[in-house]
């Protein structure tokens, strides 16, 4: 189950994936049950991991070859079965991978309804003291969709029972989901309220707490950075104005984890998942020279 894969992010291999040694790891989670628009997500992991072969080494922003802190990626998690089956083995896989691993864990979905099973145990350890940082143009807060507590459309819906959760890039809400937006622990930055990008990161600074797991659906960029994605809305975060906020959450916060949601590939246009394999790799150049003490 933890053996190290041979389809490895930027296609690194040697000493460079070595999971002994890395600071990173790549995780596939290739689950794909309750899609209600496009389909595809299941292919996210493995298209994001062939794309991340064409990303530089050398990454121009934050001036470094991040990948020679070493970057391990797993075996995709098994996501045959039952959903319960699987939403317990993503759990186990998590639970056991926090008392196993000290490398840094990029999820890779995969819908977004697996961030309930990646969450729970983080939750588990850290409990109040940790934050959820949710990048989605969708508030993701409805209890149940079509009868299903799993679903995409509920992928926040747990963790906002039990911890803080900062919503940015939202500009799409079901009438049953509107009354768990800003209330509780949910602090929702709507996308058209919320423009002045400076204002923004301050706030959504002060509503994090210091332990942060991030959650990013692809979905909450603009689609015409990620336009291959399972349910696109117009007018999402363009490219600079994520990463602005992302840089800025990495320096502040302790970030324990993060997943990448949402990614279905389109047919003839790697676009979708080279630019999530470049954002993948620029978080980790921040996580990179923030442990260096040299995040601007
Ligand atoms: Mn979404």
């Amino acid at each position: 189950m933890l053996k190290p894969s041979s389809n490895n992010f930027l296609a690194l291999d040697g000493e460079f994936c070595d999971i002994k040694t890395a600071k990173f790891a790549v995780i596939p989670v290739p689950y794909e049950r309750t899609v209600s628009y496009f389909g595809g997500t299941k292919l996210g992991p493995s298209a994001i991991l062939e794309a991340s072969s064409q990303v530089e080494f050398f990454d121009e922003e934050t001036k470094t070859e991040t990948f020679r802190q070493g970057i391990a990626t797993f075996e995709p998690i098994n996501c045959e079965g039952s959903e319960e089956e699987v939403f317990v083995r993503i759990e186990n896989f998590v639970k056991n991978y926090i008392n196993t691993y000290k490398q840094f864990p990029f999820y890779l979905g995969g819908e977004h309804s697996i961030s309930q099973a990646l969450i729970d145990p983080y939750i588990e350890k850290y409990g109040k003291e940790l934050s959820v940082l949710h990048f989605d143009a969708h508030a993701d807060l409805r209890k149940s969709y079509y009868g299903d507590e799993r679903s995409h459309a509920c992928a926040l819906y747990p963790a906002s029972r039990k911890v803080r959760v900062v919503q940015v890039g939202i500009r799409s809400i079901g009438l049953e989901e509107k009354d768990n937006v800003n209330t509780g622990n949910v602090k929702t930055f709507l996308m058209h309220e919320n423009l002045d990008q400076k204002k923004l990161i301050k706030e959504v600074l002060e509503n994090l707490t210091d332990t942060v797991y991030m959650t990013i659906d692809v979905d909450g960029f603009d689609p015409s950075v990620i336009p291959g994605t399972g349910t696109p809305q117009p007018g999402g975060f363009m490219w600079y104005d994520a990463l602005n906020l992302f840089r800025e959450v990495v320096k502040h916060k302790n970030i324990v984890a993060a997943d990448v949601v949402e990614t279905a590939p389109m047919k003839d246009n790697p676009i979708s998942e080279f630019n999530a394999a470049k954002l993948i790799y620029r978080l980790m150049g921040y996580l990179t020279l923030k442990n260096q003490e040299e995040l601007k």
